[in-house]
């Protein structure tokens, strides 16, 4: 979580230096969503993103270079430069991809899960999305295929309260996201989405339950966005005390404070945790500063499919 916290602020001040071109949107605050989700999978499992992904990117096992290098819009980034932080994909990691077109990785999730049907494999998906998907027809076709065909996917909604500008509440009369499931007879729960043990734990029971064969479940975890939407967002629309709230709910903090409580670290471990999470920050940004941009004649290739215009 920390990893994902100070790669994030430091996109930002990056961005503020005019370094990181594109729009970005920072996850600070979110993290024990992606942590708690992405620790309960095996390596070959996939999830889904959405546009506020470096975190999911992490969590699920991505290079912390290799996503610096991306967000710089290096060759060396994870699609060479070419996605950004709205279009990051890894396959290697099971990574299908973030998404700038909102609710976009719904039917993608659904349609993997699919494929490890058909494979016969025994992989399951985690598709992230946001409280700002739940009212599109991508959302409720995906639910209800997924529920039909008993796909081994895990519908998990990040609500961290706003879809830009917008509260839910004043997007939509169903206070919970959660709510939608029973539309399609599926399994639901609220949790808490800053307390990464109880993320973990409800997740794991999910995944366990689709590789059984058990079909999906949708979980809507309870979470905040700390930053604006977007980095540059003046955020005047949320209320400061709503915000000072939250940031008393800090998921790391409470992580944190709990295994010190616990005596599972000691207070000189977890400053020697941020110092090694600061070093590999650090790293990562010598990396992508460092690294060559694709050349023009690539600009083409591995944008359009084999057959199609370019080379594949
Ligand atoms: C199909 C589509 N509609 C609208 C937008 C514009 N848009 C970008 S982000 C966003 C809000 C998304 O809110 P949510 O899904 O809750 O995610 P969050 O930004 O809160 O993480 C909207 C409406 C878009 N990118 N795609």
């Amino acid at each position: 979580m920390r990893l994902l916290r100070v790669s994030d602020e430091r996109v930002a001040e990056r961005a503020r230096r005019g370094e990181v071109p594109g729009l970005l949107h920072l996850g600070v605050g979110e993290e024990a969503v992606a942590v708690g989700a992405c620790a309960a999978l095996r390596p070959e499992d996939k999830i889904t993103s959405t546009h506020r992904a470096h975190g999911h990117f992490l969590a699920k096992g991505g290079s912390p270079k290799v996503l610096m290098a991306e967000l710089y819009g290096k060759e060396a980034g994870c699609c060479r430069g070419k996605g950004g932080s709205m279009h990051l994909v890894d396959m290697n990691i099971g990574f299908l991809g973030a998404n700038g077109v909102v609710g976009a990785g719904l039917p993608i999730a659904v349609g993997a899960a699919l494929g490890a049907r058909i494979k016969g494999e025994d992989w399951v998906v985690v598709c992230f999305f946001g409280d700002g998907a739940n009212n599109e027809g991508a959302f409720h076709e995906s639910l209800n295929l997924a529920a039909v065909w008993n796909l081994p996917v895990v519908f998990l909604c990040e609500n961290n309260q706003y879809g830009i500008s917008q509260s839910i509440l004043s997007q939509q009369k169903v206070a919970n996201v959660a709510d939608r499931a029973v539309s399609y007879d599926l399994p639901s729960q609220i949790i808490d989405g800053n307390d990464v043990l109880a993320v973990f734990g409800t997740i794991s029971k999910a995944i366990d339950a689709a590789r059984q064969g058990k079909g999906p479940t949708l979980v809507e975890c309870m979470t905040y966005r700390i930053s604006g939407h977007y980095e540059g967002d003046s955020d005047a629309y949320r209320d400061l005390g709503e915000v000072a709230a939250w940031l008393q709910n800090d998921p790391i903090q409470r992580f944190q404070d709990f295994l010190l409580n616990q005596g599972v670290l000691l207070p000189e471990e977890v400053e020697s945790l941020f110092r090694n999470v600061d070093t590999t920050v650090d790293e990562a940004v010598a990396f992508a500063t460092g690294a060559p941009y694709p050349t023009p004649d690539k600009a083409e290739k591995h944008v359009y499919a084999p057959g199609k215009r370019g080379t594949s």
